[in-house]
């Protein structure tokens, strides 16, 4: 018999449709959040049948169960442990430990690419176009590699994962592994992925109005309370919002944090460790604990949301040779433009400001971080080049 614990995302459930696959009857499958884990661990340590063969993958033990599983290998006990979160790189240090956060160079790993080359390599699984589709868009999604891609097929099999019960989405997709010869979804559920997709960029929108900022220990925060579509939204604001060096989404009914960022100079394990969390570089989480409540919650709760960037703009645009023109809440202009030593300043107030920046986005975050500023529309452009004008000629 065989048992496996893994993580209830997309990446984790599809190494469970992975195990069904490979061992049919003979397997049963758990999926847990990442703090129920430990506890299934020690259960099946206490009651389980000592003869079966463990799995646990997406998700990594904490230290206790990591000595007591140590403990079971070296006494004969059947267990692989597969992950990919670099936060549990040292269980490599065991036999049973394999983590890897790369498959070859530049190439991220997922749980489930994992697992798939551990049931090929161990011959429990036939090699497969379709399963091996099914497992590239999940390795894509889990790691934003169909971002870079744009493979919009990866980013739909996870809506229709949160579309379907665990079960639905199990069931569905082994007898699709199991039948077809290329991966694809129906009519149906193409008809449904629209309208979702629709849904999700409404949301993000309505989200993206009630973000605010906050400087949180060294690093300066996007903050936005939302209980769906972290993944989206965070990457969606990180975009929308390059200033900020990672979205905090805040789940006030789970009592969790997600972190979230596109920048690669940025890393959110990191962020989410100070609070006792973990995760990946991009992506990574921690409990709301009484410390990161009041830090993202009680000191953040009165400030006012970012305002918006206008977007249907023809003169007043970004990165202008002639100067991009920024207003605040306390209806302050700055006009943030190049000199001719290919260095940027900041007119504020028609003075200039003391500081250079080396580049339009340095002097951009500047702007946001200190000022809160946005891009205004052209007609406050225009009128503000028309005074310009006239107060030129009154000299
Ligand atoms: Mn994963």
């Amino acid at each position: 018999m065989y048992k496996l614990l893994s993580h209830n995302d997309l990446d984790g459930v599809s190494c469970g449709i992975l195990a069904k696959l490979a061992f049919g009857s003979n397997v049963s499958v758990r999926y847990n959040s990442i703090s129920g884990l430990n506890q299934e661990v020690e259960w099946f340590l206490e009651n389980g049948d000592s003869s079966t063969f463990l799995f646990i993958t997406d998700l990594s033990v904490n230290e206790e169960n990591e000595q007591k599983l140590n403990e079971f290998y070296q006494t004969g006990g059947k267990v692989q442990l597969l992950d990919h979160h670099k936060t549990a790189l040292h269980l490599n240090n065991y036999g049973w430990g394999h983590v890897a956060v790369e498959e070859e160079e530049g190439r991220l790993a997922s749980a489930t690419s994992l697992f798939y080359d551990y049931l090929l390599t161990h011959e429990h699984l036939a090699p497969s176009a379709v399963t091996a589709e099914f497992v590239e868009l999940v390795r894509q999604y889990d790691t934003w590699e169909w971002e870079k891609f744009g493979n919009e097929k990866a980013k739909r099999l996870n809506a229709l994962f949160f579309l379907l019960s665990i079960d639905e989405f199990e069931e569905k997709m082994i007898t699709r592994l199991k039948t077809g010869d290329r991966f694809f979804f129906d009519e149906f559920e193409e008809k449904i992925l629209d309208m979702e997709e629709r849904k999700t960029e409404r949301y993000i929108r309505r989200k993206r109005r009630e973000l605010v900022q906050a400087p949180i220990e060294n690093q300066f925060a996007g903050i936005v309370f939302a209980e769906s579509y972290h993944s989206e939204l965070g990457n969606e604001l990180s975009k929308d919002c390059p200033h900020l060096d990672y979205i905090a989404i805040v789940n006030a009914g789970s009592k969790r944090i997600s972190f979230r960022t596109a920048h690669d100079s940025v890393d959110v394990s990191q962020t989410a460790g100070f609070f006792g969390g973990g995760g990946h570089a991009k992506a990574a989480g921690c409990s709301l604990t009484a410390d990161a409540f009041r830090q993202f919650v009680t000191e953040t709760f009165n400030l006012e949301p970012l305002k918006e960037d206008a977007k249907r703009n023809r003169y007043n645009m970004k990165n202008n040779s002639f100067g991009s023109l920024y207003e605040n809440r306390q209806e302050e202009l700055f006009l943030l433009y190049p000199t001719q030593e290919q260095e940027w300043k900041i007119e504020y107030n028609r003075t200039t400001l003391p500081e250079t920046f080396t580049s339009f986005l340095e002097g951009e975050t500047f702007l946001k971080r200190r000022y809160s500023a946005w891009l205004v529309r052209d007609e406050v452009f225009v009128n503000y080049l028309m005074d310009s004008v006239r107060k030129a000629k009154a000299k």
